[in-house]
């Protein structure tokens, strides 16, 4: 059980594979695993090692990962390589989502070493939910993990492994209840599909539904997320999906996730959370057009951890870099409960150059920018996602 009230110390773990952030999808793609590497950067260089245990784990085996992947799909992913991709034209069509490496219209390319880096960060969502399961941490980190678009069947959105199906299932072995929140810009649907008609895993998904300026029914990517999606058999009610337009704010943000959230706690009571902190949905980002402030982000991060469940924290998105790295830094300060004693002054760890632009400090201005997300949009998400919550009661 877990060892301290809220406020007070936890037993943090943290997973960090060298690894996994040399990983290149493409010159010019937007996701970029070295923000990996820039955060681990960050936080030994805040001396925030010290305080936790560090994970060392192998990769996730062949059969771990083939309880969440099809056949097929295993043994695709598992062969693949650029070359053997650009020669075996007669495969390509069943490739479905993946596609050739160094096309870059692409999600999902092809890259070397693509097993083993969707092995790794399994492996290391893996080991975090073991960690929570024998009781030797309160909260476990896997900045690499969160890939939440992951499908049994194919790759889609820049995740080709779902760790965090596999991350769930394995805290089902000891957690009668496990609840998902997810916190990325964008829509967690293959985690949802995952476990839709599941009574056991409860996911609720806050994402960017609609672009920006543009109409209401625009293309934001996977398009998925309705509110009224609310899963299916055992599982129904147990889905549940807050979308909110473009603009989205501190203010905002926090008007529908403290609410929603609590009463999600009260009424599934979940022996475990785990969270994806997709840093996509701050300000400034190159896909999201939320305007959350790091402070504004970490907070939900620190409103899920004083309910003092175990805790899985994972990465997922996030496209500008700098930010993504002091974003995930500052929640590992706010995991070991010490965000108020690290100094906004970025350390030097080698990557100070990324902070130029925001006068090397960790938090940075977040402008005063126009919300699509009127107080009467904001009344009718909170309403109906409260009115869904209820129905679990039932
Ligand atoms: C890029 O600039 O909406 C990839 C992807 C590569 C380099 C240069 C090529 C430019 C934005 C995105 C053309 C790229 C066009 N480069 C890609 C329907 C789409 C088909 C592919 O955070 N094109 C697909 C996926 C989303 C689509 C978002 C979020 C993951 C997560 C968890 C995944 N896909 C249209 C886009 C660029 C690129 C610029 C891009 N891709 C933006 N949105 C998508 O939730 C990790
Ligand atoms: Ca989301
Ligand atoms: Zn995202």
């Amino acid at each position: 059980s877990p060892s301290c009230p809220d406020g007070s110390k936890r037993r943090v773990c943290y997973y960090y594979d060298a690894g996994i952030a040399n990983v290149d999808y493409g010159a010019h793609h937007v996701m970029v695993p070295r923000r990996v590497a820039m955060t681990h950067g960050l936080v030994a260089s805040y001396g925030l090692l010290r305080d936790m245990e560090l994970l060392r784990t192998r990769p996730a085996t062949q059969d771990e990962i083939a309880y969440i992947l099809t056949d097929d799909y295993l043994r695709l992913l598992r062969d693949l390589t650029p070359d053997t991709y650009r020669a075996d034209s007669a495969r390509r069509h069943k490739i479905g989502a993946l596609s050739l490496s160094g096309d870059e219209r692409n999600d999902n390319p092809v890259i070397d070493g693509l097993w083993d880096y969707c092995a790794r960060y399994a492996g290391g969502s893996l080991a975090a939910a073991r960690a929570l399961g024998t009781g030797t941490s309160d909260i476990a980190i896997n900045w690499s993990g969160g890939m939440h678009h992951a499908c049994s069947g194919e790759a889609s959105g820049f995740c080709y492994v779902n760790d965090i199906a596999l991350a769930l299932t394995e805290l089902l072995a000891t957690f009668p209840r496990v609840l998902y929140v997810d916190i990325d810009v964008h829509h967690g649907d293959g985690v949802e599909k995952y476990f839709a008609s599941d009574g056991k895993v409860m996911t609720v998904s806050f994402h960017q539904f609609g672009r920006a300026g543009k109409g209401d029914d625009t293309f934001f990517f996977p398009g998925t997320g309705n509110a009224k999606d609310v899963g299916e058999g055992e599982g129904k009610y147990r889905t549940l999906n807050v979308p909110m337009k473009a603009g989205m704010d501190d203010t905002g943000y926090k008007e529908l996730f403290v609410p929603i959230m609590r009463e999600v706690m009260e009424v599934f009571r979940p022996d475990a959370v785990v969270l994806q902190c997709g840093a996509d949905s701050l300000s400034g980002d190159r896909l999201g057009e939320f305007n959350l402030s790091i402070r504004g982000h970490a907070e939900c991060v620190a409103y899920l951890r004083s309910f003092n469940v175990p805790l899985l924290l994972l990465g997922g998105g996030g496209y500008t870099i700098n930010h993504v790295a002091s974003c995930w830094c500052y929640e590992t300060a706010v995991a070991l409960g010490k965000e108020k004693e690290i100094p906004d002054d970025i350390p030097h760890h080698g990557y100070e150059h990324y902070y130029k632009d925001q006068g090397y400090k960790l938090h940075y201005a977040v402008p005063k920018a126009g919300t699509k997300n009127t107080k009467d949009h904001m009344d009718n998400i909170r309403k109906e996602a409260l009115k869904n919550v209820e129905k679990l009661h039932e």
